[in-house]
């Protein structure tokens, strides 16, 4: 009997040393593992979804340094299809707490990509998708202090920008010369637009109104740092200082954008030098400048009382030729028709701005506290409508209940259905969430997938977190993290869609500043704007599945390319969840 158990723990023993180190050296890494590729908190849930496999079982989470499993676990018996039919079972090891480097391990088969369970495990995230906008800064250059290997040359002085027929006034007359210098490209390309501008900039005040304490100690190494000025509020200014020249100071109205005619080739800043044009003003970029200065104001009014002031006279200016002017909206096509050269670059053209209206009422409401803004708000549609470029309302709501406190001049009635609209708004993305193949609220819906839906998965977040702040609902926050799990590779293709950050990671993506220099890995920190069905790029897309809509290729400017107002409120879901866990 002895002898016996003697052999058998013997062979125990041989089986462990011969078994567990190959666990992480000789497994295959399995692309049918999905899961975040960067990590989670200790406390967090942790999940992985399994793509197929149906003959796995069980699996293992393997510790890297102490090269030992430190959890077993089973997949779940229910299965899951994916919009292109494939069965996914979740692993759940959300009950396993401690830090380190780990693999997911299909016991005997394959592992996972590496991840960290880690306190602060979203930090350098954070940091890098705030620092994507010192890289896309336009009229500066980039040293190599702050840039490392991507310091590059200044472009796009700005300094001679031609008023565009569709824009000329009394004042400033076609042909004339403009200096409007500053702000960051737009995308991809090396636009500057207004309305686009916008929506990024007020996500990103915003982010900072909501985590103030976090954000006065992050260091980003830009040239401003150590300036006493928090640096993500030193970031902004970069762009608001481009806003402001973007208002013609006879009469309120701001341009739509400042472009080339045309889009310049895939070419570096500094060789990118056709004419640009100042164009079109219209109501919406004026609405949205006038929110985003109020915002401003108050933002930077401990810091810099001069420019407070001046961003509030530019918002209530730009308010009044709103007034004036309620529809003049921007359509690009009928412009062409009148004026020429024709411009057909990024058109952010809108069908209305009543929420654009919403939102700078908004800001300028909890700003100045003037009644003549409530009166603009008191009728206003309330519902609930996930922000994008062109739908705003909410970005002015969010910050009526961020300031709930010290607008007691709104009648309590009113505040409570915004209060019930956000609520069931954020229900809503949860409603389904256990019955989709990747378990995050991004795809209860299939409409989610359209042009930049990496961002609505970024939005639905913040979304989520204002709903959690409201309530305390933890159901909101693991919906949060769900859709940042989305982001960083638990999803339909396994990419993590963040630059520079996971295993597998956008290496081509549509961004003129990466394009033009293929020596050098692409800019870090960048979201891109993800699965598109739309695939209006044309490039070759192997599956035409929603979610698997993907291309990592730098023709996709459909599925691939970056922008700023993707890049806002993915640096918003980063960072906040950083600064809660803190
Ligand atoms: O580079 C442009 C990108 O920023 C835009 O999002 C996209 C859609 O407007 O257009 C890209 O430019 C392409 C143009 O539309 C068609 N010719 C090729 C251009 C570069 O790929
Ligand atoms: O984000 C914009 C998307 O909602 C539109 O469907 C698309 C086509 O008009 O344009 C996107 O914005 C692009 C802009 O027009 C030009 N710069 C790059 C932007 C991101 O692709």
């Amino acid at each position: 009997m002895k002898s016996k158990n003697l052999i058998f723990f013997g062979l125990l023993l041989i089986q462990w040393a011969c078994k567990a180190p190959m666990i992480d050296a000789n497994l295959p890494v399995d692309e049918s593992i999905r899961l975040n590729q960067i990590g989670f908190y200790p406390d967090q849930q942790k999940i992985a979804i399994i793509l197929n496999h149906e003959d796995a079982e069980d699996f293992v989470i393997w510790d890297m340094d102490k090269k030992d499993i430190v959890f077993e676990g089973k997949l779940a018996k229910q299965t899951t299809k994916t919009l292109s039919g494939q069965n996914t079972r979740v692993a759940d090891f959300s009950e396993f707490s401690q830090t380190g480097k780990f693999v997911l391990v299909l016991t005997g088969v394959s592992k996972s990509y590496p991840f960290e369970i880690a306190e602060q495990v979203n930090e350098q995230l954070g940091k890098a998708s705030i620092k994507a906008f010192y890289f896309q800064r336009a009229g500066i250059e980039l040293d190599k202090a702050h840039a490392g290997i991507w310091a590059r040359q200044p472009g796009h002085p700005d300094d001679q920008v031609m008023i565009h027929p569709s824009a000329a006034s009394d004042t400033r007359k076609a042909g004339h010369l403009v200096s409007s210098p500053f702000g960051w490209y737009d995308a991809g390309d090396y636009n500057k637009y207004v309305v686009n501008s916008g929506i990024t900039v007020g996500t990103l005040l915003s982010l900072y109104e909501d985590y103030p304490s976090y954000f006065q100690k992050l260091e980003l190494n830009i040239p401003e740092s150590g300036n006493q000025i928090p640096d993500l509020l030193d970031e902004i200014r970069w762009n608001l200082d481009w806003m402001i020249t973007m208002q013609d100071a006879g009469d309120g109205g701001v341009y739509h954008k400042l472009t080339t005619a045309k889009f310049e080739g895939m070419v570096e800043p500094h060789l990118a030098v056709s004419q640009r044009y100042m164009v079109a003003k219209s109501t919406t970029a004026t609405l949205d400048f006038a929110a985003v200065m109020a915002q401003a104001s108050r933002v930077y009014k401990s810091y810099y009382p001069e420019e407070s002031v001046t961003y509030l006279k530019a918002a209530e200016k730009a308010w009044n030729w709103a007034k004036v002017n309620p529809e003049v909206l921007y359509n690009q096509n009928v412009m062409n028709e009148a004026f020429d050269p024709d411009v057909v670059t990024g058109a952010y053209g809108d069908f209305s701005a009543a929420d654009e209206r919403i939102w700078a009422a908004s800001e300028l409401f909890v700003t100045t506290h003037n009644l003549i803004y409530w009166e603009e708000l008191a009728d206003a549609d309330q519902s609930f409508k996930l922000p994008s470029w062109n739908q705003v309302s909410w970005l002015g709501y969010y910050s009526l209940l961020r300031h709930q406190d010290s607008i007691t001049l709104f009648p309590q009635e009113w505040m409570a259905v915004l209060k019930i609209n956000l609520l069931s708004g954020a229900r809503t993305q949860l409603e389904g969430v256990a019955s989709t193949a990747f378990q995050s609220p991004l795809e209860t819906n299939a409409t989610n997938f359209k042009w930049g839906s990496n961002a609505v998965a970024a939005n639905q977040g913040i979304l989520l977190l204002y709903a959690y702040k409201q309530s305390g609902e933890r159901a909101f926050l693991d919906g949060a993290f769900d859709n940042l799990d989305y982001i960083l590779g638990r999803n339909a293709t396994g990419y993590s869609y963040v630059t520079g950050f996971g295993s597998k990671t956008p290496l081509h993506p549509h961004h003129r500043l990466a394009v033009s220099r293929p020596d050098l890995p692409p800019l870090p920190g960048f979201i891109v704007g993800g699965p598109n069905p739309g695939q209006q790029d044309g490039c070759t897309y192997s599956s035409s599945f929603a979610d698997e809509s993907y291309t990592d290729e730098s023709c996709s400017y459909a599925s691939n390319e970056i922008a700023i107002n993707w890049n806002a409120p993915f640096a918003y879901l980063a960072n906040s969840l950083e600064a809660i866990n803190q």
